[in-house]
């Protein structure tokens, strides 16, 4: 399964498109992908070709769900993958040359000042818990498809969207991975739990730094609604517009195709929490987790 991902790699290596992008770093690009994680079998999606942070990961699905969107929180979980953006918007409004450090001591450290500079602006938790539309009213898309799944789980209209046209332009990064989609088969069959599967529109990818970040937090969220709803994981179906490596990663992408996968790890829930709102990092049990070494890489920002 994780071949898919190498394969993708291999071809953005041997046939990408080479481009300007928006940060100005350049990439090898394809239009369109697809990968398909079959997790009935209790199987995590982290990438073993490298070693995946998949707890920072997830921690950084579980702070989606919360609908917050001030890095402060993150950094709270020592969570640093987010801190680039409003560093960079700090450095250029003020001409400080803060360190990273410096300026994430006083995110934590001062309120006001992470309400200032620490917001993200209205990215993902805020679409996907508080949509506001024209009326002011705000629209939890995620409670929506729990409560969906759970009364009419044949519906073809189980999905929350990121991707709000009229903030886009008060966000610090426009979505990456904007669709979500459900999908509940084998209704109607007495004898097994019925399957829920998921498949997010990601309309922009690094390869090498977000996609396996991303699938595995996607792979989480699933385990958790389909806890929530009763049913079993099905598969996690990933759909990718814009994939791209970046060309300061292309040493790192060498190196990791190179590698030979191992197993997915398992994961497991401890608990089953009352609401998806209060699952933690400790309810993730994941067992058998081998990897090859890390690999370091540095984010387009
Ligand atoms: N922008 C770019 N250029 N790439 C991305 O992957 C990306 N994201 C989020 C928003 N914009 C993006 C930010 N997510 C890492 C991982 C995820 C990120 C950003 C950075 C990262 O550096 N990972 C390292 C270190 C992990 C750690 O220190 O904990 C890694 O080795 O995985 C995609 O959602």
């Amino acid at each position: 399964p994780e071949e898919q991902y190498l394969d993708i790699v291999r071809h953005l290596l041997e046939k990408g498109d080479r481009r300007i992008d928006r940060t100005g770093v350049g990439t090898l690009s394809m239009f369109g992908a697809m990968m398909r994680f079959d997790l009935s079998a209790g199987d995590f999606p982290v990438f073993t070709t490298k070693k995946v942070f998949w707890k920072t990961a997830v921690k950084e699905m579980l702070w989606f769900l919360t609908g917050q969107t001030n890095i402060q929180s993150l950094l709270r979980e020592n969570i640093r993958i987010w801190t680039d953006w409003p560093l960079d918007k700090y450095r250029k409004a003020t001409g400080e040359a803060i360190s990273q450090e410096d300026f994430e001591a006083r995110i934590l450290a001062d309120d006001a000042f992470a309400e200032t500079w620490g917001d993200l602006g209205p990215v993902y938790g805020k679409q996907w818990r508080r949509w506001r539309d024209a009326e002011g009213r705000e629209h939890d898309q995620v409670a929506g498809i729990i409560d969906t799944l759970k009364t009419n789980p044949s519906s073809r209209r189980m999905l929350f969207h990121a991707w709000n046209v009229a903030e886009l332009d008060q966000m610090a990064l426009h979505p990456c991975h904007m669709t979500y989609q459900f999908h509940v088969a084998g209704l109607g069959q007495d004898d097994r739990r019925p399957r829920l599967s998921l498949m997010v529109l990601q309309r922009s990818c690094d390869i090498l730094l977000g996609a396996p970040f991303n699938i595995c937090q996607q792979a989480a969220l699933l385990a958790m609604v389909a806890q929530q709803v009763d049913m079993e994981p099905g598969e996690l179906i990933w759909a990718g517009g814009d994939v791209h490596l970046y060309l300061n990663h292309l040493e790192q992408a060498r190196e990791q195709v190179s590698r030979r996968p191992y197993p997915f790890p398992k994961v497991r829930l401890a608990r089953k929490p009352d609401s998806i709102d209060a699952y933690r990092i400790e309810d993730f049990e994941v067992s058998g987790y081998v990897s090859h070494d890390r690999i370091d890489a540095p984010v387009a920002v």
